[in-house]
């Protein structure tokens, strides 16, 4: 079977855009999620599972109900060394790089290792670098780090380099899980001239055409998950012809 890394990999090559959804275990229950899944989301490529405090019973049944429902392939999105589950596909191995706190650019992937072994989850090596959204975030609070300045481009093309030379396979730009701002697309386009993998983007993407402004710019993924949440956008209005 084609593993999730070497899709995202072969995609990226192709042009190919993706949308993935980030869902909160701790705010999608059973109802929320039929209602969520009761559309057809035939344009959406992954689902990403995470949040910033979660409860270990909330994370597994979330996967649990959603691989009773759908067969996209769940990922985990970590905010640390304890949220992590044997149901799920495969896990964003993640280094905070914008950051300089030691325990988030390789302590808590220490720990880590080991579980994820034994969970037998397929790894996605990812450079996570935060960029400021406008307002401090959850991310930025928890992580004890600084964003990079939304205005310095060159700043987060030479941080994603470094990542992809340290052998990092995948780069995730974030400006936080309901950012006031999302990353701007003159970042976007450096961070995607400067590297060659597979680039994620999310944080603070509300509607359409900021998606279509991330993928415009050049991410080959976009992450969605408050606006969704609190029914800001719904998912039919975000069939683009990228994700075709
Ligand atoms: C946050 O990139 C994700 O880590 C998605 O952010 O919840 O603001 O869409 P939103």
């Amino acid at each position: 079977m084609e593993g999730i890394l070497n899709k995202i990999i072969k995609d990226s090559q192709q042009g190919k855009k993706s949308l993935a959804l980030l869902l909160d275990p701790d705010e999608y229950q059973n109802e929320s999620l039929k209602n969520l899944f009761s559309v057809d989301f035939k344009h959406v490529s992954y689902l990403f599972i995470g949040g910033s405090l979660l409860k270990k019973e909330s994370l597994d049944e979330l996967i649990g109900n959603l691989k009773s429902i759908n067969s996209k392939p769940v990922i985990l999105f970590p905010g640390n060394a304890g949220h992590i589950s044997d149901k799920a596909d495969a896990i964003l191995f993640l280094s905070l790089i914008s950051g300089r706190n030691p325990d988030y650019l390789i302590g808590q992937q220490v720990i880590s290792a080991p579980i994820i072994k034994e969970a037998k989850l397929e790894v996605l090596p990812t450079a996570y670098m935060l960029i400021d959204g406008g307002k401090p975030t959850t991310v930025q609070y928890m992580s004890n780090t600084m964003p990079i300045p939304a205005d310095k481009p060159d700043i987060a093309a030479c941080t994603a380099l470094a990542g992809q030379y340290l052998g990092l396979k995948i780069t995730y730009l974030d400006a936080g899980s309901g950012a006031e701002n999302p990353i701007p697309p003159n970042i976007i386009s450096a961070v995607k001239n400067e590297t060659n993998g597979p680039l994620i983007v999310g944080g603070g993407i509300r509607n359409y055409e900021q998606m279509e402004n991330a993928f415009d710019a050049g991410a080959d993924i976009v992450v969605i998950g408050n606006a969704l949440q609190n029914n800001e956008v719904r998912l039919e209005e975000l069939n683009s012809p990228y994700l075709k």
